[in-house]
């Protein structure tokens, strides 16, 4: 562009040079004709200076032209890649944002449960606090008594009253029953908070490492690289065994309300699959299912303590995995039965399941006596049973194996009080008494021949059927 304007400005100067020719034509009128061709040359060379410029400075232009042309489309590219990294920026803030708030929603959740275990803690410690002051008083009334005794016993030549001595007597072993109970009580309640302490020290894990979760997706300058490491991390945490509910309440109480099959991990136990029943108090874990005879209940021991069957429809949790739910204590067995006009009992029991070494021991207890309904699995004088299969009979029948009288696996005590994995007969059912006693049934219900519709038994710690 400077040469072209310059060649044009020499053009120019030129033409100033040479006093424009043409013009001092018009100037003398009565100058000569060969004087007139000389000046008609000199305008003649002047214009093609001119021209010669003019082409010049037209090139120069058409060639600044074309390189503003490819200038400004390198800038239109440079534009639209711009364009494009503002809008995956903004579409990858908007993903991080929302996974932001779900794992401070989740945070949250945890925070809330963990308000809840430490009410619970605290609970337990007053209890424990009251318990031990009770042991205390008994201590002392146990001693005052003792003293009592012993001076009786140091003055008995003297004291002709032997009731008096034997009625002490018996206070005092009373007492020492009490006493001898209360510590019992006041063991089973530690044990209860150092689990509870547990818990409770997981969740605080938990929270941490979420809440830490939160700051680093927020504080991330690379808003790719965060995403894929926030990522990363959620997944890490859902294998890890902190993150694993133990059991179907704990979904619960993290914000699952749908039932369904979901994978629990309870403490020292591996992860395995359990159907949860979402209620409005709480999240319940299905055990066992009769509905319509789909599955074959007539199992030996390793099938009882394995499980089987299909969660979505008849099943046998297992034993084993019973077990390693309610081992901690404070489970509650729910038992629901229903008939074929449409009759259901609904039963409510605390219970406690032994492992292995105890053959799964079952063991009931109320405070009260056990109603009639209940009395089926559980009476006074037999609380507990331990699990029974055709290849395993640790029944109360000496003569007789019941599961293989009967069928399926069950706590058998005297073959008939009651079968919830007994074979399932469509309605009508069999006419003979031999075939109908091997049914489902329960005695106190709707009696010892009569094969029931349907069954369910699901487990949730107590804290759920106080709500209800
Ligand atoms: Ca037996």
């Amino acid at each position: 562009m400077k040469t072209t304007l310059a060649t044009l400005t020499f053009c120019l100067v030129v033409l100033m040079a040479t006093g424009f020719p043409l013009e001092k034509k018009g100037g003398s009128s009565s100058g000569s004709a060969a004087k007139e061709k000389r000046v008609q040359y000199a305008a003649w060379d002047d214009v093609n200076v001119i021209a010669h410029g003019l082409l010049q400075l037209g090139q120069g232009l058409k060639e600044h032209v074309d390189k503003t042309k490819v200038q400004m489309r390198d800038i239109s590219t440079k534009l639209k890649v711009f364009n494009r990294t503002v809008t995956e920026l903004g579409k990858e803030s908007q993903k991080l944002r929302v996974e932001g708030e779900a794992l401070k929603a989740r945070a949250h959740g945890l925070e809330d449960r963990e308000g809840q275990l430490l009410n619970v803690t605290a609970e337990l410690r007053e209890k424990a606090e009251e318990m031990q002051h009770e042991r205390k008083t008994m201590s002392e009334r146990m001693s005052r008594l003792e003293e009592r005794v012993d001076n009786m016993l140091q003055g008995g030549a003297v004291l002709p009253d032997t009731n008096a001595g034997a009625k002490n007597n018996s206070d005092a072993r009373h007492i020492q029953l009490m006493l001898e109970a209360q510590n019992k009580r006041i063991d089973d309640l530690m044990e209860r908070i150092r689990l509870q302490q547990e818990k409770l020290d997981k969740q605080n894990v938990r929270i941490r490492t979420l809440q830490s979760q939160v700051q680093q997706s927020r504080q991330r300058p690379s808003l790719r690289n965060s995403n894929t490491d926030a990522q990363s991390a959620v997944a890490e945490q859902r294998d890890s065994p902190v993150e694993m509910a133990s059991d179907c309440h704990e979904l619960f109480l993290r914000g699952e309300t749908t039932s369904g099959v979901y994978t629990i991990q309870p403490i020292n136990a591996e992860p395995f699959k359990v159907f949860c029943e979402m209620t409005a108090e709480g999240g319940w874990t299905v055990i066992q299912r009769r509905q319509d005879g789909s599955v074959d209940f007539d199992q030996q021991w390793q099938a009882y303590e394995k499980g089987f069957g299909s969660l979505n429809g008849e099943f046998w949790l297992g034993l084993e995995k019973i077990h390693s739910i309610a081992k901690d204590g404070g489970y509650i067995l729910n038992i629901k039965l229903c008939d074929w006009s449409r009759d259901s009992a609904d039963m409510r029991l605390p219970f406690h399941l032994g492992g292995e070494e105890t053959k799964y021991l079952l063991t009931t207890w109320k405070a009260e006596a056990f109603s009639p309904l209940e009395s089926s699995l559980g009476t006074d004088a037999t609380a507990a049973c331990p699990f029974s299969t055709s290849d395993q009979d640790n029944d109360q029948k000496n003569d007789i194996n019941c599961a293989k009288h009967l069928s399926g696996g069950w706590w058998f005590s005297n073959c008939g009080r009651s079968n919830l994995n007994g074979r399932y007969f469509q309605s009508p059912p069999p006419k003979q008494r031999h075939q109908r006693k091997q049914s489902i049934f329960w005695k106190t219900f709707r009696g010892r021949y009569y094969p029931l519709k349907s069954s369910s038994m699901r487990i949730g710690p107590a804290a759920i059927a106080n709500k209800s």
